[in-house]
């Protein structure tokens, strides 16, 4: 059977970790999803996985301010945090590996503070380490703390950036799915609220309420991955938002071209 196409998928940090405690993880969410890539490789599709930092990474960041840059006040505590975030990244990162592992798939992980410099969409950094041939391997990335060029000197690069790059840029991609925890879709209303319901089919002018929980999240929440999958669905026809707890609808989407989720429109 031939290779059918690509599909960049991420796994939001609020479905593999409880986003409100500090390094929680959700093993049985990440391992029902890596049993679905399993057989969309088995259904011949090439795979690249981006994953979020859930509690893994935002609660500490926002302690300690590090999306804003190096604050000389707190320099020596900053420093400590950065190399503690990124191992603890590298450790969500070897958590989602040994899922796939789990189901005889082989990943390699690729830490943005290694290969990555800058924030924002525009960062920089060779993302063909993505499409070389990696004798079967699927490829994961993760959003990290990368250096900066500028006097900030480190900042946060959200996966969501991560996901526009990679879909935009390596070729043959023709789904881009972001897969959330918890919810099936962008709602129109915030999740908690018991009358919020799915909005099928979004585009970019569509408001509604998101509740970006910017406690916890110090990248964009909600806002930034309905801005940057907008931004994607201009070069990619398939730009889906997903609940990641019913990794089968994934599936349904790739055989049919639907699914409940919401379809993002530029
Ligand atoms: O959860 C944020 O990545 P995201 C990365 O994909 C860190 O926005 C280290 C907080």
């Amino acid at each position: 059977m031939s290779v059918k196409g690509r599909i960049v998928i991420k796994l939001g940090g609020g479905l593999i970790t409880n986003k409100n405690k500090a390094k929680t993880l959700d093993k049985d969410a990440i391992n029902k999803v890596c049993e679905v890539i399993n057989i969309l490789k088995e259904e011949k599709y090439k795979i690249i996985i981006v994953h979020g930092a859930g509690s893994y990474g935002h609660i500490l960041s926002k302690e300690m301010k590090i999306s804003e840059g190096i604050n000389h006040d707190i320099r020596d505590k900053q420093i400590k945090a950065v190399k503690q975030i990124r191992e603890n990244m590298r450790e969500l990162n070897n958590e989602v590996i040994d899922s796939l592992k789990k189901v005889n798939l082989n990943s390699i992980g690729f830490p943005p503070s290694i290969w990555a410099k800058n924030i924002g969409k525009e960062f920089t950094g060779d993302i063909s380490i993505f499409e070389k041939k990696l004798d079967g391997e699927i490829p994961i990335c993760f959003g990290d703390v990368v250096d900066r060029d500028d006097e900030k000197e480190f900042g946060i690069l959200s996966g969501d950036d991560l996901m526009y790059r990679l879909s935009i840029e390596i070729p043959d991609v023709n789904f881009t799915i972001f897969l959330l925890g918890d919810v099936d879709g962008v709602m129109d209303k915030p999740p908690d609220n018991s009358d919020a319901k799915l909005i099928s089919n979004w585009k970019n002018n569509d408001s509604i309420q998101t509740s970006h929980n910017s406690d916890v999240d110090v990248t964009g929440g909600m806002d930034l991955k309905l801005m940057r999958a907008s931004e994607i669905a201009e070069k990619i026809d398939n730009v889906w938002f997903l609940n990641g707890n019913r990794p089968e609808r994934i599936l349904q989407l790739v055989r049919t071209g639907s699914a409940i989720g919401t379809k993002i429109n530029p």
